[in-house]
């Protein structure tokens, strides 16, 4: 009776350790030449976005969900290697400022993607966008939504 107790409860800890530490995960994206390679990503909250082979490249957010910091403010993420967590769930969409013009744009989805998520950063990109960044419109609007 008392091995089943501790049984239950060694089990019980287990469960709740794996469930804390399971969940977040890493996502990879790649620049290659220009562009970002997935071009759009879904995640969830918690999980990492690491971006590789940046060296010429950045990736600063131009669309965010209301009260998110965003990221890559104006250029403060170059180099060969980085990793954001995103803050808050919604879609995120930032580009490679180097390379706009050539539509090095990508797309973060940041748990679930429904129509109202995509409609709210659509219309805040047709807002807020100018020149090439405009380009982030087009990629938003093939978030698949559920
Ligand atoms: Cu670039």
């Amino acid at each position: 009776m008392k091995t089943t107790r501790l049984l239950m409860v060694i089990m019980a800890s287990i469960a709740f350790f794996a469930s804390s530490t399971v969940y977040a995960e890493e996502h990879v994206v790649n620049a290659e030449a220009r562009i970002f390679k997935p071009a759009i990503i879904y995640i969830q909250p918690g999980d990492t976005v690491r971006w590789t082979n940046m060296t010429s490249h950045n990736a600063v957010t131009y669309v965010a969900p209301e009260g998110s910091a965003g990221f890559g403010e104006k250029g403060q993420l170059p180099g060969g290697s980085f990793s954001v967590t995103p803050d808050k769930e919604g879609i995120y969409g930032y580009a490679c400022e180097p390379h706009a013009g050539f539509g090095m744009v990508g797309v973060i989805v940041v748990g679930n993607a429904t129509k109202d998520v995509q409609d709210a950063a659509m219309k805040q990109a047709d807002e807020t966008l100018q020149g090439p960044f405009r380009r982030l419109l087009g990629s938003i609007k093939k978030v698949q939504v559920q």
